[in-house]
Order: structure tokens, then C-alpha cells, then sequence
């Protein structure tokens, strides 16, 4: 009977250890899972900015679209649909020099109004708490031009709280490049 009671216990115990631990390796197991997820998104974004840039450097225009679209295309063939939804936003920029593009401070541009606004992140190159701008001119660029292919999107968590902690978590790829002397 004592035996009994004891191994009832221990089943108790198991079941009440089971419903401490299981939420917690849960999480750990989407953390798990978000991290690959992550990791896969902004290789297939670097992979799809570099595939841009080197169709792009070569001023080949296709004969039944544009440069610009078909620059386009390339990245969203490339990042094979998965970033379509996760707000992805492909840019060209033309600079005058790398020093330009060294100084350009990159902008989450959540809203799209190529303006700073409130809770968008930005690269403070300079230091000086605000976003100065980006120098770079929309575009393809001209012979010998430089242009940088910018590719971005965001990433929202599949874990649960870590989600409502973290929020959107951008993902991008900058690619500068030279246009060949076409
Ligand atoms: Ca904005
Ligand atoms: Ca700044």
C-alpha cells in the first residue's frame, strides 16, 4: 500500500515536472527553429542582392522588359518567393564615389515615405543620433557608375514571447558594385 502510494506520487511528480519543463523547451526548440529560419532568409537576401548586382553591372537590357524590372525579378526569383510577404523592398542607388557610400546611412524605411520616422532603425554612421540621409539617386546607374543593390525585408518571430519582445527583425543586404563600361 505504502509502495503504492509512493509510486502515484512519483507519477505525479513526473506529470508536474513534464508541465514545467515542456513550455519552456517549446520555446527553445522555436527558438530553434526561428534562428535557422533566419539564417536561411539572409543568405538566400545576400544571394539575391549579389545575383541583382552582377545582371545589373552588365547594362544588358532584356528584350521583353526593362533593366529595372528584370533587376527585380532576378531578386524575387532568387529569394524564391519566401520574402514576398515579410515587406521585401529592393533598391537601387547611384553614388558619385565609395565615400558616398560609406557615409549613406541606411534607413529602415517601414513605411516606405523615405523619411525617418519614429521606431525606424537606422545605421548612424555618423554618430550624431540622427538619420542624415542616404546621397545615393535612385537608379541603375550609367557606365562606370557605382550603384549599391539594396535588399531588405523583416522577419517576425515564430516564438511566441520572444516575438511581443523583439518585434520585427529587419534582414537586409547591401551589394556595391561598378558598372562595367558598357
Ligand atoms: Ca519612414
Ligand atoms: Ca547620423
Amino acid at each position: 500500500m505504502i509502495m503504492w502510494r509512493f509510486l502515484k506520487a512519483r507519477r505525479g511528480a513526473a506529470a508536474l515536472e513534464f508541465a514545467l519543463v515542456a513550455p519552456v523547451f517549446f520555446i527553445l526548440l522555436l527558438g530553434v527553429f526561428d534562428l535557422s529560419i533566419l539564417f536561411f532568409l539572409l543568405l538566400t537576401l545576400e544571394n539575391a542582392a549579389l545575383d541583382a548586382a552582377r545582371f545589373g553591372s552588365t547594362g544588358a537590357v532584356p528584350e521583353d522588359a526593362t533593366r529595372d524590372e528584370r533587376i527585380r525579378e532576378i531578386v524575387h526569383g532568387a529569394t524564391m518567393g519566401l520574402l514576398d510577404d515579410k515587406g521585401l523592398d529592393i533598391r537601387m542607388l547611384v553614388y558619385q564615389s565609395y565615400e558616398d557610400v560609406a557615409a549613406a546611412e541606411w534607413l529602415f524605411d517601414v513605411n516606405g515615405n523615405d523619411a525617418h520616422d519614429p521606431g525606424e532603425i537606422f545605421d548612424d554612421v555618423n554618430g550624431n543620433g540622427v538619420w542624415d540621409g542616404d546621397p545615393g539617386v535612385p537608379g541603375s546607374g550609367a557606365p562606370n557608375e557605382i550603384v549599391v543593390y539594396r535588399v531588405s525585408a523583416q522577419y517576425r518571430l515564430i516564438t511566441p514571447l520572444m516575438d511581443d519582445l523583439i518585434g520585427a527583425i529587419p534582414i537586409r543586404s547591401a551589394v556595391p558594385i561598378r558598372n562595367e563600361p558598357f
